[in-house]
């Protein structure tokens, strides 16, 4: 399952937002810096309105949505690379996840202290980011010394990690993220093996005061933030209310609709957040939907049908044969497997087939022993 990290500065809204997003009370959220030291872990379903239709179509009560797992990690502040606030235990938190989820202040409120004394979310980007880019600089510096010194065997992987190192060594002193380091094809598997703080794509997240949202128009803070990221590639943005969402969380879904359509608002903020978190990782989801249950499962833009398999089973993917698949669309409009099978709309696809997002499907695949 897909990880996310939710990173920023001390006593910005990261629990609150966790709390908001797992729908739990599970991380203490209070006025004061480094409130959380150990990880908050929580798992998280994603919404899709689609999954119901689906149900229905195919008479089933159980339905089993797509998910994805977020951390809430300590607050980090400036010299967290050099142990700073107990930060080389809060980077190795993040090490491990596959995005960030970086909160950043964007609400006033002179009751909330703020960790660098004054509200300016564009400088408290770059706080973070320089960290987790010292941090990188600092381990790719020890680990060019230690392949250097492998490299000399002229084995083959060891020659290669050590001529991408010296390289990516070179860009982060640029003041570069790693992930915008050219990697040639047969680098990105070595790369991973780095874990890189730097490599993981960022979500921001604006948090501003509720009356900011129900305003609808982005505050001057949010605008700073979206002009500084423009010129950054790889980085989406959301702009939310941790403090109305985690109210928001606590009602059942019905008062929360109409809570939210009184202030205006058609949709929550965590719902966006999820689904930004979803695009900016390149990922979609395919349905298999039966009796038994319907089903959203996450799969990454690109891959192909034996790969989608995969996801479902190991064994789905070695004896795989072949994908009876039709688009969400089609198999709505027709009424299921059979009616779009009627209507030549259900394709038997092969081994080379990429799949797309929507596609409801059956795998049909030998056991292998
Ligand atoms: N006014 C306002 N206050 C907020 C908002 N979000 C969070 N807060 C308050 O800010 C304080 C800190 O919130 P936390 O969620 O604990 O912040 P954190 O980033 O997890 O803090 P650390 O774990 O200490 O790094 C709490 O008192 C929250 O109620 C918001 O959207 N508006
Ligand atoms: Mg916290």
């Amino acid at each position: 399952m897909l990880k996310a990290g939710i990173v920023g500065l001390p006593n910005v809204g990261k629990s609150t937002l966790f709390n908001a997003v797992t729908r739990t009370h599970k991380a203490e959220a209070a006025n004061y810096p480094f409130c959380t030291i150990e990880p908050n872990v929580g798992i998280v379903e994603v919404p899709d309105s689609r999954l119901n239709v689906l149900a229905k179509l195919v008479h089933t009560e159980k339905i089993v949505p797509a998910a994805i797992e977020f951390v809430d990690i300590a607050g980090l502040v400036k010299g967290a690379y050099k142990g700073e606030g107990l930060g080389n235990q809060f980077l190795a938190n993040i090490r491990e996840v596959d995005a960030i989820v970086q909160v950043v202040r964007c609400f006033d409120d002179d009751d909330i202290l703020h960790n660098m004394g004054n509200v300016d979310p564009v400088r408290d980007i770059d706080v973070i980011n320089t960290e987790l880019l010292l941090a990188d600089v600092q381990s790719v510096e020890q680990q060019v010394e230690r392949w250097g010194k492998k490299a000399k065997s002229a084995e083959k992987e060891a020659v290669a990690m050590h001529h991408l190192l010296q390289r990516l060594l070179e860009h982060l002193n640029k003041g570069q993220p790693a992930i915008t380091f050219p990697l040639e094809e047969e680098e990105k598997p070595l790369a991973k093996q780095l874990c890189l703080l730097t490599q993981k794509p960022t979500l921001y997240v604006c948090n501003v005061s509720e009356d900011d949202l129900q305003s609808g128009k982005e505050n001057d803070y949010v605008l700073a933030v979206k002009k500084h990221l423009a010129q950054s590639t790889q980085a989406g943005y959301c702009m939310l209310s941790a403090r109305l969402e985690s109210e928001l969380a606590d009602l059942p879904s019905e008062e929360a609709s109409e809570y939210l359509a009184s202030l205006g608002l058609n949709d929550s903020g965590v719902n966006h957040l999820i689904q930004s978190a979803y695009k900016l990782l390149g990922l979609a989801s395919y349905f298999t939907a039966g009796v038994q249950e319907a089903r959203a499962w996450t799969f990454k833009r690109g891959m192909t049908a034996p790969e989608c398999a995969g996801i479902i089973h190991t064994d789905f993917q070695k004896g795989f044969i072949k994908a009876e698949v039709v688009s969400y669309e089609d198999f709505v409009a027709y009424g299921g497997f059979l009616g779009a099978r009627e209507k030549g709309k259900l394709r038997l696809e092969g081994k080379d087939y990429v799949f797309q997002e929507g596609d409801v499907t059956l795998f049909k695949f030998n056991v292998t022993k």
